[in-house]
């Protein structure tokens, strides 16, 4: 089996206490999202489970790909495109070496040292931020601004997403700054109408940096 290329600028992040995880991804994949993850801090293993099963089943149905954060067992038993590990979960090399060279390995990253020994350990993107302030995440650190995304996409040749209080009103300062992506919670989660607030955010996204 061939790696799924990243291939989209819009990475729609779920949470639970904004909306229902499997209504998100139902919703943002009716906007044209297509690539998720599932991101629950408090859920057990077994809501995990239920939650990743459904949406494996619409993400199949919309040619989209599934990432599960922090829990490789769950992303490998509900059979996820990729796992999201922050710099305290598994180390990647034995993430890779439970998953194969197939599955997509993420990888949170806050500083350039931290960036590039994920991929010298064979990441296959990085989510970097925090960029901007987030209340979604409260344990989140200072954020290091589209700058820092800079200095790293320069100095690693995989994908890098922004990630951190991201909204359709600085967005483009991120994809400036030379990210492959954004990764959002609150901005499409929490709006009224996801998909709409999805519709919106790719289309912004699909226009040269320069002219947004
Ligand atoms: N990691 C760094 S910031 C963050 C995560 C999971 C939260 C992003 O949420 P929001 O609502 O898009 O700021
Ligand atoms: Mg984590």
């Amino acid at each position: 089996m061939t790696k799924p290329r990243l291939s989209t600028p819009l990475y729609v992040i779920t949470e639970p206490a904004l909306r229902d995880p499997v209504e998100s991804v139902r919703l943002v994949l009716e906007g044209g999202a297509r690539l998720v993850q599932l991101r629950a801090k408090h859920a057990t293993a077994r809501e995990l489970a239920q939650m990743g099963q459904a949406i494996r089943a619409l993400t199949r149905r919309y040619g989209a790909l599934f990432i599960v954060n922090d829990r490789l067992d769950i992303a490998l038993a509900v059979e996820a495109d990729g796992v999201h590990l922050g710099q305290d979960d598994l180390p990647v090399p034995l993430a890779r070496k439970l998953a194969g060279e197939a599955f997509i390995i993420g990888v949170s990253a806050e500083t350039l040292e931290e960036a590039q020994r994920a991929e010298a350990e064979g990441a296959d993107y990085l989510g970097v931020g925090p960029m901007f302030a987030t209340t979604t995440k409260p344990d989140a650190g200072t954020p290091i601004g589209p700058e820092r995304l800079r200095a790293i996409k320069q100095a690693v040749s995989i994908p890098v997403y922004g990630i951190g209080g991201i909204t359709s009103q600085n967005a483009p300062l991120v994809m400036q700054a030379g990210a492959d992506g954004v990764c959002v919670i609150s901005a499409i989660i929490g709006a009224p109408d996801p998909t709409e607030a999805t519709r919106q955010l790719l289309s912004m996204l699909a226009k040269p940096p320069n002219q947004v």
